[in-house]
Formats: structure tokens, C-alpha cells, sequence
């Protein structure tokens, strides 16, 4: 049976793009599969806002683990873990690593931020990143520790973020390939993909990019592909930030009308959820062995 990270490397060489959708529980998972996603992002992001926490390295391995088996469990995808920091130095790195691919993610995302991280988005976040040497030696540990030769390790650079500029970014992405990473992973908080599209259009290492357009919507598949070096894109906060929406809406029409009467008609019916349950199997079972 091919591995989930065969699987995904085969995808984006026949596509030439997979899309990524951001999930924070099995039954996200389950509606990005259904949807007709490519693979899943164990978002670091989704699971802090789902505990109602910021997204600064307060979430602990084992919750994200777990989130991310319970995931694995349900929903047959590729799943890209993002792994943060990767919990603290490459010591941690080999851990979590082993953790991970054990537990069924396909590849993981290593940041090159300093322990604990800030989330990249907020505007005037602090933004300490390691020593690039420092960060080698985490991708070449995660390397070295996978078990599965196609299981891929995704140096993601936040030189961008950190306000360093593109020779920065260049220079680090290209010592984090020269350390083993199958793939770089681009953020940027610009409103306009114009960072992004500098940066693919000037970098000239050999392995593919990777990008998560949440600051730049404006950006479509399309010029995402005719970049020619961004083999995955993903949706970084999708999937939390459509439920956020839809809550509150539902929440206030509720109050609003004093019944739930008109809302009903508006969000998916009980029916749908026993679908998403697979309460039909545990009716096909009671059938065949309640005696
Ligand atoms: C996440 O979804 O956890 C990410 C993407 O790392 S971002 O929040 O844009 O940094
Ligand atoms: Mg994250």
C-alpha cells in the first residue's frame, strides 16, 4: 500500500499543485475531503483558536498530536502537520518527528522562529528567528529521523514575516534545501501577492515552494501555477474562520427571532451530522450483531 506521503508527492507531480485545506478536528477533515481537497493541514493556528488561545506555543505536542491522529483516524488524506518550532531545539525535533510519522502525517512543517513562537499574522508580532545554522541542524535532525524516505520535511521560512527582506529569505531557504528540506515553505503577511511572486520568481534552488495565501486572497490557483515553482498552496485558517462566521450568524438569528424557527432552515440538518457520524454503519451493525 503506497504511504500518504507517497501519495501526496505523487499528486503534486501530476497536478502540478496540491491544495491544502486547514483543519482543526476530524469532522473539518471529513468536509475538506468531501469538498475535493488534495490533503489536510494540521493547523497549529485552528487548534489554538479552537481552545481560545492565541497561537504563541501554548498548545502542547501531545494536544496537536492527538488532534492530528484523531484526524489521520477519520479522514483518508495526505495530512501536512504543522509542527511549529518544532517544540524546542533539534532534540525536540528527532521526538516530534518520530511522533508525527508514527502517528500518520504525511510531511511536516518546521518554522525557523525562535521557542515560543508568535503567530506570523498579527501585525507588530515579535518575530525572533534562530540562527540558520541553528535551523539546519533541525532540518538535517528531522531528516535523519524519518522513517519513510518520502515523508517530507518542509523548512518554512519567515524571513518575510520578520521583516528581513528577500536576500534574506533567499539566503536562508537556500541553506535550509542545502540541509535537506524537500520543500520551502514562503509566508508573508503582505496584502498583495507581489512579495510572494518575487520571492518564486528569483528563487533559484532546486526544491519546490510551498505557500499559504491568507494575507493575499486575491491570489488564485492559477497564478499560483504559472510561477512554475509553487508545487502546494495552502489554505491556512479556512476551515476556523468559516465556522467562527457561520456561529455567530446562527447564534444571533437565534436571539434575534426568539426560536430557533428561521435559523433551522439555514444551517445543515440533524440528518446530515448522523451522516457525518456514519450512524448508518452503527445501524447496519445493530442489525447483523445485537441478538
Ligand atoms: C497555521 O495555520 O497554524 C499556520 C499558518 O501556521 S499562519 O497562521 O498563517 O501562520
Ligand atoms: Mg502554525
Amino acid at each position: 500500500m503506497k504511504s500518504k506521503s507517497r501519495i501526496l508527492r505523487e499528486k503534486m507531480s501530476e497536478t502540478g499543485l496540491a491544495k491544502i485545506m486547514a483543519t482543526h478536528s476530524p469532522l473539518s477533515g471529513r468536509l475538506a475531503m468531501e469538498a475535493g481537497f488534495d490533503g489536510l493541514w494540521a493547523s497549529g493556528f485552528e487548534l489554538s483558536a479552537l481552545y481560545g488561545l492565541p497561537d504563541v506555543s501554548l498548545i502542547s505536542m501531545t494536544q496537536h498530536l492527538d488532534m492530528m491522529r484523531s484526524i489521520v483516524e477519520k479522514v483518508d488524506l495526505p495530512v501536512v502537520a504543522d509542527i511549529d518550532t518544532g517544540f524546542g531545539n533539534a532534540i525536540n525535533v528527532i521526538h516530534a518527528v518520530q511522533q508525527y510519522e508514527r502517528a500518520g502525517a504525511a510531511a511536516v512543517v518546521i518554522e525557523d522562529k525562535s521557542f515560543p513562537k508568535v503567530t506570523s499574522l498579527i501585525a507588530g508580532g515579535r518575530q525572533d528567528l534562530l540562527r540558520i545554522e541553528e535551523f539546519q541542524g533541525k532540518i538535517d535532525a528531522a531528516c535523519q529521523t524519518r522513517r519513510d524516505p518520502d515523508f517530507l520535511v518542509i523548512a518554512r521560512d519567515e524571513a518575510l514575516i520578520a521583516g528581513l527582506g528577500q536576500d534574506e529569505a533567499l539566503r536562508r531557504s537556500a541553506a535550509y534545501e542545502a540541509a535537506g528540506a524537500d520543500m520551502i515553505l514562503i509566508h508573508s503577511k503582505q496584502t498583495t501577492p507581489d512579495e510572494i511572486v518575487a520571492f518564486s520568481r528569483a528563487w533559484n534552488g532546486t526544491v519546490p515552494l510551498v505557500i499559504v495565501p491568507t494575507a493575499y486572497p486575491q491570489m488564485t490557483d492559477t497564478q499560483i501555477r504559472n510561477l512554475g515553482n509553487i508545487r502546494m498552496v495552502i489554505y491556512g485558517n479556512h476551515a476556523i474562520r468559516a465556522s467562527v462566521a457561520a456561529m455567530k450568524e446562527t447564534f444571533a438569528a437565534i436571539l434575534r427571532d426568539g426560536g430557533s424557527q428561521i435559523a433551522d432552515a439555514q444551517i445543515a440538518p440533524v440528518d446530515e451530522i448522523f451522516r457525518l457520524q456514519d450512524m448508518d454503519q452503527v445501524k447496519k451493525n445493530e442489525k447483523k450483531f445485537l441478538r
